[in-house]
């Protein structure tokens, strides 16, 4: 299987982005990161397209902040579904972030997550979902991590007063 694609638009997206990794690693999905900028580096944003196109590239995550044209810059390069993650910015906390990847114009589809790293982890989730759609054994884990978070909550303790 080819590894999912983590995209980001600067180094400094890793901490939230790598939750993404971490839970695709959990899942035992294949993935693979790379810092690619749609505004600093378009070149190598399209090539990196071209390039996941040829290796069968199943699904990519994206995650930018601020003006976060990197999900639907990619999006328009392939039909390999792609997931966005507004990471939060220094002046606007992210919601430039989010504005910026959900509001996609009808024709080119970009899935949004929610913002920070609870969106970078659902994002490597549904990627996993994804690749789920074909390979059994990944559909299986994620029941089984659904399973545990189930568990947990019904094993909780009893609510009491402080
Ligand atoms: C975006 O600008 C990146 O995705 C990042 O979230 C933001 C700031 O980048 P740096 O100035 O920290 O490199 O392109």
């Amino acid at each position: 299987m080819a590894p999912v694609l983590i995209l980001m638009g600067s180094q400094s997206d890793w901490p939230v982005m790598q939750e993404a990794a971490k839970m695709l690693k959990e899942l035992q999905v294949p993935w693979r990161a790379q810092v690619v900028s749609a505004h600093r580096t378009p070149d190598l944003l399209a090539s990196t397209m071209q390039q996941a196109e040829a290796d069968g590239v199943p699904v990519v995550i994206a995650g930018a902040g601020g003006a976060a044209h990197l999900p639907g810059m990619l999006a328009a390069f392939t039909a390999i579904p792609v997931l966005g993650v507004p990471v939060p910015s220094k002046q606007l906390k992210g919601l430039d972030s989010l504005l910026s990847i959900v509001q996609m114009p009808k024709g080119v589809a970009v899935g949004t997550l929610a913002v920070g790293p609870a969106g970078a982890a659902n994002a490597g989730l549904l990627a996993a979902q994804i690749v789920g759609v074909s390979d059994k054994q990944v559909r299986q884990r994620v029941n089984e991590f659904r399973e545990a978070q189930r568990a947990k909550v019904l094993s909780g303790p009893d609510l009491e007063l402080d």
